[in-house]
């Protein structure tokens, strides 16, 4: 039986078993459908996101988004994108053997999403996923992902000394044989609200030592539309204020970026005060994994950590940080509970 549309999340994410053309074809609730290992040039359909990292664990699985339709599909120039409802999907592969570089690749991904976005019925951005080729390459602020944030930065229209709500993001490295920066986003009819973790400085307030321009997202966003909330977690790693803890330690590091989350979670929980997030069945997450070697510890962590309910799924990536060996992210459920007394 399905649940009613009151108790329906508004994003049903999962992962599922099965090819991606699948959960394509004579389908009308289908928003994405994100396919592991696969150059995000090789896309066939405006709802179908090739994502180049590497699934580490089995089996392999394709991860599926629905939301209440009809939905819509287009291109606007080099951004296709998927309109449910209430809910907007939408992607840019930009090939970087034609770019002027890393920063400028940026540029042009972020203006292009931020014109759609301006234009569209759905113009809050609550999350972006941003996959960057050889992410830690290039020395100092020469560095890929600096030159990424700095063209994000060049791109969009905010200050963040007067601060706008935020979207939620991970920036994770693709193998470095990828040629396309790829960004994907979900967008909504209405804003999310923005979570900032206590226990981290906000990455806009990050000191110059990393970087010339700060990264621009929130630690996570709460999406509320009719039925229950849900919460966009951010890529979340063992960095505590502004610094990586745990160097060279990648079991300490998973549980650092752990506790973060679950304090991103207890955060969120204050400002709506009568909801929580929980990670469970109706969520998913993604734990990215730089070195191939460190799957079975840190699968072994995350077993042991984290209840079994939840689906998730393990992804080889590079981390923007030369010393970051993992991150989590995720998109969970928020269930009503009594409001906490004053
Ligand atoms: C960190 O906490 C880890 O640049 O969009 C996480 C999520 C990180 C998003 C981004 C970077 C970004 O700083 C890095």
């Amino acid at each position: 039986m399905s649940p009613s549309p009151r108790h329906r999340m508004p994003l049903r994410a999962s992962y599922e078993e099965g090819a991606a053309q699948r959960w394509l074809n004579g389908r009308d609730d289908v928003l994405a459908v994100f396919e592991f290992g696969r150059s995000p040039l090789a896309l066939t359909d405006p709802r179908h996101v090739p994502v180049a990292l590497l699934q580490l664990d089995t089996p392999p699985r394709v991860e599926v988004w629905r939301c209440d339709g009809p939905i819509k599909c287009g291109t606007w120039d080099r951004l296709r994108f998927a309109q449910g409802a209430q809910l907007t999907m939408g992607h840019v592969a930009l090939d970087l053997r034609t770019a002027d570089g890393m920063r400028e690749a940026s540029r042009q991904a972020y203006d292009l999403l931020q014109s759609w976005l301006q234009q569209s019925p759905h113009p809050w951005p609550l999350k972006i996923w941003n996959y960057i080729p050889a992410i830690n390459q290039g020395a100092g602020d020469e560095e890929r992902y600096r030159q990424f944030c700095l063209g994000r930065a060049d791109a969009v229209l905010i200050d963040p000394g007067d601060l706008p709500p935020l979207p939620a993001a991970t920036a994770i490295g693709s193998p470095s044989n990828e040629n396309a920066l790829q960004v994907y986003f979900l967008a909504s009819a209405l804003p999310g609200l923005d979570v900032e973790n206590p226990r981290q400085v906000s990455a806009w307030r990050y000191p110059r030592q990393y970087g010339p321009r700060s990264p621009l997202f929130s630690r996570g966003t709460i999406l509320t539309l009719d039925g229950p909330r849900q919460f966009l977690i951010s890529g979340t790693a063992s960095v505590v204020g502004h610094e990586t803890h745990h160097e060279h330690q990648v079991a300490d590091q998973l549980r650092e970026s752990l506790r973060n989350v679950r304090r991103l979670l207890d955060e969120g929980h204050r400002l709506m005060g009568d909801a929580r997030a929980h990670l469970g069945r109706d969520g998913l997450l993604k734990v990215y994994i730089r070195n191939p070697d460190d799957f079975e510890p840190i699968r072994q962590s995350i077993e042991a950590e984290i209840p079994a309910g939840i689906p998730r799924i393990y992804l080889q990536g590079d981390i923007c940080r030369e010393n970051l060996l993992t991150e989590i992210d995720g998109i969970v459920a928020c269930e009503r509970v009594t409001a906490a007394s004053p």
